[in-house]
């Protein structure tokens, strides 16, 4: 039986592996932050917050002795670092803060791997965030960085310092290039997210108008089950690589948003350009989005797609479900929780 620290326990991705951690037999330690109102939805959602197997410790990142104490005392096999400040637009606002938990953060893990066991195989939480500007289409492992925003910048930080420690001491550290993947269990402050969730409530009468950013940009986006099974595959192989896990296909922000309104049963007309551009419910004539500037970036990133060939080749994944199922089953999610009176 193996055990497991998954840190961001809390977040999108460390519900589903914690889910597929336990389901192959894990022990898993679990973490969270401390904060005046702990929120466990999206374990409860999955059903596994009362596991026998899981273990939920209070845990930050920015913490180098607790991060040394806490991989002593739990001895794992494996640590997954997917606790970071990961939301774009925020580290803009706070680039201190950001550098602290998504850059150090990574490094107190591997100084604990280091200092206590360097036979913990360790996987960072890396993002196709750090090819930023467009330098090659598709992105691959190969591509030259350049991150857009200070996320971007941290993560590259943490990226190099696994890379790093894997050439310096012999660890077995992998990092995942992840391109986006979305699931209903996604932070309702991400795009995709947001706008399956303002779709269901006008939908279903609660919201009028649905306000965005950059309609433009383009995303790969996946669905984060199967990209947590990508996680535990690069700490299953013979050695630690870098590894893209992305879909090869890419739409804007504004194909999603059409794609979630016909997922609801609303056809939508846009209409204008630039900051003016709105959506038009084409049976009402009401206006269903409007652009706020104040979802702009200082520095966007315009343009993600990701090839996975390698990780297909050397670990035998790859993504099957298509962004029409996975728009789908997050509008079905949405509706229901709306329905409900859900906050989350
Ligand atoms: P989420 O934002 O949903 O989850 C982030 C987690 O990190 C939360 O559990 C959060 O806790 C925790 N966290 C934040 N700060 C600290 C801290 N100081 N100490 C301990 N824990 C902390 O992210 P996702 O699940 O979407 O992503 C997982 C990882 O993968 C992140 O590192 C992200 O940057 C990266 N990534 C994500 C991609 C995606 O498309 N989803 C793509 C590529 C990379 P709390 O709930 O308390 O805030
Ligand atoms: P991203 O995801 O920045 O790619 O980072 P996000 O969903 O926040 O933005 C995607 C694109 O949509 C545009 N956009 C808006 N974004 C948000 N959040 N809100 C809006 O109203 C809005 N309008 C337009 C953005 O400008 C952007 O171009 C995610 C995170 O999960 C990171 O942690 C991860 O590393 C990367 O994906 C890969």
């Amino acid at each position: 039986m193996k055990t497991a620290i998954i840190t961001g326990i809390t977040g999108q991705d460390g519900a589903y592996l914690t889910e597929l951690l336990l389901n192959k037999g894990y022990v898993v330690y679990g973490t969270y932050r401390r904060t005046s109102s702990v929120n466990f939805w999206r374990i409860e959602e999955l059903g596994v917050q009362n596991h026998p197997n899981l273990h939920l410790v209070e845990y930050d990142l920015t913490d180098l002795g607790a991060s040394i104490a806490m991989v002593q005392k739990v001895q794992p096999d494996e640590i997954y670092n997917l606790a970071a400040q990961s939301f774009v637009g925020v580290s803009f606002e706070q680039p201190s803060t950001t550098a602290q938990i998504t850059g150090i953060g990574a490094l107190n893990l591997l100084e604990a791997i280091r200092l206590v066991n360097p036979k913990i195989r360790f996987y960072q939480a890396s993002t196709s965030e750090m090819f930023g500007k467009v330098q090659a289409i598709p992105q691959a492992e190969d591509t030259p960085f350049y991150p857009r925003s200070p996320y971007g910048v941290a993560k590259l930080y943490a990226h190099w310092m696994t890379v790093n420690y894997r050439e310096s001491y012999d660890i077995f550290g992998s990092s995942g290039i992840l391109f986006n993947h979305e699931s209903p269990l996604r932070g309702r402050e991400f795009v995709t997210r947001k706008i399956t969730d303002g779709v269901a409530k006008i939908q279903l009468g609660q919201l009028d108008c649905l306000e965005l950013g950059n309609l433009d940009a383009k995303r790969d986006w996946g669905y984060a089950k199967e990209y947590v099974e990508g996680m535990w595959r690069m700490l299953q192989a013979d050695e630690p690589d870098t590894f893209v896990l992305a879909t090869n296909r890419t739409e804007t922000v504004r194909d999603f948003v059409l794609m979630a309104f016909k997922g609801a049963g609303i056809t939508v007309d846009f209409r204008g350009q630039a900051e003016n551009e709105t959506a038009v419910d084409s049976a009402t004539g009401k206006t269903v989005l409007r652009i706020n500037p104040k979802f702009y970036r200082p520095a966007e990133v315009e343009l993600l797609i990701g090839n996975p060939e390698r990780a297909k080749a050397k670990l035998g994944w790859k993504p099957t479900t298509t962004l029409e199922q996975l728009c789908q089953m997050m509008v079905d999610a949405d509706l229901r929780r709306n329905e409900q009176g859900s906050s989350f």
